[in-house]
């Protein structure tokens, strides 16, 4: 890897002005902008495996991984040449394609909670959506969500929510009228009292609770034990429906999933990311009998003109595929982030910082704060201006993690043990200047 120390920016910073002008803050999505840790963001002109590289020529290990979708690294060989296949027959059409199909049979035979699906655009359709559904299924209004939970940015989601909207401070958005949030409980993550409490509160109104089983936009935050159980007895007790909101966690840490690794089955299941192998897609899908309620077969209304777009269809079933087919990926995955979050605790213990390191399998955080991370209370006292010297100093020495306590970091099957290496190397010696 070429010296980073004395990165050069200049064409990021042009490129930067010039996308200033264009886009709010410069960027397509709030969190790009890097405002939450200071610092110049680079632009990136490419990816190769657990590498990516700005329009200056910096050479970075990635663990961002697109947010989540690259568990095979950037630009996957079957991936590439799946994709290339599909775009030279043509890359949409508005009518159903047989790939469609070939990946909700891939998806299905790893998620068996669900017997159908409808591929989306993205994850925020996906929750949405699947909220529609629940709402019509139970004929019930009111949806519990948890405290730094992210779903997408649909209006009655965006209540205490993670990702951007924690990363920037916000309670929720603007241009949302309380009247389109009324419904919408927020509760405490990790707090299954406080489920029942709601459930008895508002007896025969809950339509349904949405969770991430793991959460990732909070920084990663894995379930108490019992807590994902704890959800699926109320909501059985209280005939509502759980939907686990799997679009980060899906395929990433197992490959059925979340609700493969707790055991715990949800009545709807949302996906994204990995299932369109870097390529826009969400999904979501449940029992048929739930399922059959959405049109043209039920009265429930959703639609997409790039749905099951033939090119993320084709590079997400090269993903799938690629992750069947080599199952003791996610053991290496997880020995692998293991060693890294581990090793760079144990750096931060040595240098004297506070630091707390939540980790599922390949998704992790290392947050700046001293006392466990279970909720968004806990994960909310983190040292952010410590975090975001932390990731200014990584970023110099060719580390990219996300620009965000807020946001979970993601491993790849493309890391080696080098990159493990030259990233604790890299640690530890950011981690002793500021714990100085
Ligand atoms: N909200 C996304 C991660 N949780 C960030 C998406 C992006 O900026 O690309």
């Amino acid at each position: 890897m070429q010296p980073t120390a004395t990165r050069k920016l200049d064409r990021s910073r042009q490129l930067q002005q010039r996308a200033e002008k264009l886009f709010p803050g410069g960027v397509n999505s709030p969190v790009r902008a890097f405002r939450a840790v200071g610092g110049d963001p680079p632009f990136v002109v490419k990816g190769r495996g657990s590498r990516m590289w700005d329009a200056d020529g910096n050479e970075y290990i990635d663990y961002v991984g697109s947010w989540g979708p690259l568990i095979l690294g950037h630009a996957a060989p079957d991936v590439v040449e799946a994709i290339e296949r599909a775009n030279r027959d043509g890359a949409s059409f508005g009518a159903s394609t047989p790939r469609e199909a070939d990946l909700a049979e891939a998806v299905l035979e790893a998620f068996p909670a669900m017997e159908k699906l409808r591929f989306v655009s993205s994850g925020t359709e996906a929750t949405m959506s699947a909220i529609r559904l629940a709402r019509a299924v139970t004929g019930r209004k009111y949806v519990i969500k948890f405290e730094g939970c992210y779903h997408g940015h649909t209006d009655a989601l965006l209540v205490k929510a993670g990702s951007g909207v924690a990363t920037l401070g916000i309670p929720g958005s603007a241009g949302v009228p309380e009247e389109f949030v009324q419904f919408t409980l927020a509760l405490p993550y990790n707090h299954i009292e406080r489920v029942d409490d709601a459930f008895k509160r508002l007896k025969g109104e809950i339509a349904c609770v949405i969770v991430e089983p793991v959460v990732g936009n909070m920084g990663c935050v894995p379930p108490a034990p019992q807590f994902l159980d704890g959800l699926r007895y109320l909501t059985s007790r209280e005939d509502a429906l759980l939907i686990f909101d799997e679009v980060m966690t899906g395929f990433r840490v197992a490959f059925g999933g979340a609700q493969e690794l707790y055991g715990t089955r949800p009545d709807l299941t949302t996906l994204g990311k990995i299932i369109g192998g870097g390529l826009p897609v969400g999904a979501y899908g449940g029992p048929a009998e739930y399922m059959d309620q959405v049109a043209p077969l039920g009265p429930v209304y959703q639609a997409g003109t790039l749905s099951g777009n033939p090119l993320a269809m084709a590079a997400g079933l090269a993903t799938l595929r690629h992750l069947r087919d080599n199952r003791e990926l996610y053991g290496r995955l997880d020995r692998a982030a293991a060693t890294l979050v581990d090793m760079v605790a144990d750096a931060a213990h040595q240098a004297g910082v506070a630091v707390t390191a939540n980790r599922v399998g390949s998704m992790f955080t290392w947050f700046f704060a001293g006392e466990p991370v279970t909720d968004w209370d806990s994960a909310a006292k983190s040292d952010t201006a410590l975090f975001g010297k932390f990731h200014r100093a990584l970023l110099e020495e060719g580390i990219w993690l996300p620009p965000s306590q807020f946001e979970a970091a993601f491993l790849s099957a493309a890391h080696s043990m080098d990159d493990i290496s030259q990233t604790v190397v890299a640690a530890r010696k950011v981690l002793a200047a500021i714990g100085r």
